[in-house]
Parts: C-alpha cells; structure tokens; sequence
C-alpha cells in the first residue's frame, strides 16, 4: 500500500491491520505525530488528564523470574521486605492527607505471606477511608493467587470486589507475542489468560488499564500484534480505560538489549497506539518510564494523560528510572501548562475533577 493510500486511510478514521500497522512505522515522524495529534484534538482538544495518585508495592519477594524486572529481591536486589498491614495503611494515611485520591498497589509474586495478606490490606485501606480508589492486583499476580490457592480466577477477582478493589492497573501484560514472552518472563501469567483476567474482569462491570512493555528485543511488528490483541478484547468488553506503553528500563536486570529505542521510536509508538486503539480511550505517556520531557512532548504524539504525582514508586526505578520520590503537584501542573496543555485532574475512571 502507498503511503498516501495508509495516510487518507487513518484520515478516514478506517481500522487498520497488523501490515498496516507496521507500515505506520514507515511514515516521517512528523506525518505520523500530525495524525495522532489530530485523533487527540477531536476527543479531547487541548486537555492532558493527571490523578493524584500513590504508588504501594507491598513487598518484592517473588517466585517468578522476569528478565527485565530490577525490583523482585535476586542475586541483584537482596533487600527481600514485606510490609505489614500496619505499614502499608501508615502509607495510604499519610498519602490522603496529601490529597491522594487512589493508591495503586502493585507487588510481587510472594508465596509466603497468604492470601489474606494481600486481600485484607484492600479491606482494610478500604474500611479507613471508603471513597480512596484502589486499583489493585495486575492480572500476573491474579494468576499467581489463582494458582498458589486453588483457586478460579473469578473467585479471586470477587474476593477482589468484596475486598475493596476498585479497578485494575495494567501490568504484567509486557509482549503478548508468545515467542517473546518466553524469553524475557517465562513461567509467569500467558498472554490468553492475562486477556482472559481482564475479560472476566469487566464482565463484572469494572474497569482496567493496560500496559505494554517496549524497547527490549521485541520488534515492532510484536507491539501491532499486542496493540491489536487489546483492540479486539476491548471490542467485546469496552472495559479498558487506558493504555500504556511503558519503555524498557535497562539498569540492574538480567535482559541484555542490543539497541535502546530512539525518542523517535517512542514517539512513534505513542502516535501509532493513538491510532490503532479507537475504541481505548485514553493514551497515558507514563512519564516514569518515559522520561517526563518525552512525556510532554508525547502530548502532541496522541497522548491525553500523564498518569500522577505518584509519590513513591520502587519498580521502575529500581531500573533506572528517575521516578523514586514522584513528582511535586505544583511542578507537573506547572510543566504541563508551560508545555501549551490544559491540566486537568482526574479520577481513576476519568470524571473531571479540577482545572488548573
Ligand atoms: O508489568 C518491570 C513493568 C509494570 C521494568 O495501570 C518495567 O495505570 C520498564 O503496571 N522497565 C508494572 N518497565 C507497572 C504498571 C503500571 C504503571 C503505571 C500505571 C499503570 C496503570 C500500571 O512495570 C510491569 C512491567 O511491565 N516493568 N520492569 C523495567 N525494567
């Protein structure tokens, strides 16, 4: 297909497929950002969304191996810790008194604490302060329950609901393309039963994210074929809220990568996610992984959201990222506004709560 044939189609607003998809690659960056950013003009003009968000992560013992994962305590990272309830409620306090409107709690595969440690932390945050969104358990850790416990994945997911979770984050997804998942996370959640998770899940009438992770040794053409997965489940279930790439983090992992991707690449990638996904509302450029200068820049390649101030954040940064302490409010409103966006605080399912 000519270049002209794949632009007018993506002008038209048509579906395109896996070839097409990966000829979008092809096109100049600037062609390409001009598209995504007309797709963003139309649904939300000006406006970038942002939460005031605190990320948990209970505890990094795990008994997968990921090869990309810098956080779970190995041979690189021995400071095993799991928080007691106490703690991880001293966090959720203190977080809410800073304004917090969501805890996002995310931890590792850990086999030794119990399945009540980790559902009676929700109950308990839950119990403390009712209208706190929790968004809670990726759909790896939902497998890894449903197997340690013997148990179905919608007896988790409404052990989940009676327990206080409110939505789902978007990990563990990684490369849904079966060969590359092997390599880089064997033995953990497969790439049908992670769709199959959050299936169920908005069956139940919630709502998830999802994410993909980038810039390792996938190829672009396994980023189409995981964008397009997400197009067709969401076809069926309209359950995902938002999407997002997160760029590979090199530091202290065992994945050996041979080229990093450009800030070209990521953008284009961005850009190319805005146009395959219509049916997602909502493109996040998670400027933890991003780099928050390319996050800006990425408003204008079709991202709409830039995730939150975070406060806290241990796995990404334990890759590199510069992430550790979050961001200061004032300083993320200040730079989306300088940026020539309209910051506008959200909650985790996108009603508007605040214009800067
Ligand atoms: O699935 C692990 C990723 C994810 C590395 O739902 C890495 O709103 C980069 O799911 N380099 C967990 N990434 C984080 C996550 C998330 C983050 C922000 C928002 C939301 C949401 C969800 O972190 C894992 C994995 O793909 N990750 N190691 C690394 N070296």
């Amino acid at each position: 297909m000519k270049q002209e044939e794949l632009i007018n189609k993506v002008k038209n607003r048509e579906r395109l497929n896996q070839a097409e998809g990966e000829a979008l690659y092809e096109l100049d960056l600037y062609t390409l950002g001009d598209l995504a950013d007309n797709i963003r003009k139309e649904k939300y003009g000006k406006k970038s969304y942002f939460n005031i968000n605190r990320h948990i992560n209970p505890t990094n013992i795990c008994k997968d191996i990921c090869k990309f994962c810098a956080y779970s305590a190995t041979r690189k990272n021995p400071n095993q810790y799991a928080m007691s309830h106490e703690e991880i409620l001293n966090i959720a306090r203190n977080s809410v008194s800073n304004g917090a409107k969501e805890v996002h709690i995310v931890s590792a595969h850990n086999p030794d604490v119990g399945l009540d440690w980790y559902m009676g932390a929700f109950s308990k945050i839950k119990q403390e302060f009712p209208t706190l969104h929790i968004k809670a358990l990726t759909a790896a850790e939902i497998n890894f329950l449903a197997e340690e416990y013997n148990m179905s994945y919608d007896e988790v997911l409404d052990l989940m609901i009676k327990s206080g979770v409110d939505s789902m984050p978007g990990g563990g997804a990684e490369i849904f393309d079966e060969e590359v998942r092997a390599f880089i996370c064997k033995g953990k959640v497969t790439s049908s039963q992670w769709l199959d998770i959050h299936r169920k899940w908005h069956k139940k009438g919630k709502m998830s994210n999802v994410t993909m992770l980038f810039g390792h040794i996938e190829e672009r053409k396994h980023r189409i074929d995981h964008i397009l997965r997400l197009r067709e489940l969401q076809d069926e279930t309209g359950g995902f809220n938002a999407f997002i790439p997160l760029v590979y983090q090199k530091e202290n992992n065992y994945l050996k990568v041979k080229e990093y991707p450009s800030g070209q690449e990521i953008l284009k990638t961005y850009a190319i996610s805005r146009i395959l996904l219509d049916n997602i509302p909502h493109i996040k450029a998670y400027w933890v992984t991003a780099s928050i200068g390319l996050a800006l820049i990425a408003q204008e390649f079709g991202a709409d959201d830039l995730d939150g101030t975070i406060e806290k954040e241990s796995i990404q940064s334990s890759a590199g990222a510069k992430s550790a302490n979050g961001m200061n409010i004032q300083e993320f409103v200040g730079l989306i506004k300088n940026s020539g966006f309209n910051p506008i605080e959200r909650d985790s399912l996108y009603n508007e709560l605040k214009i800067y």
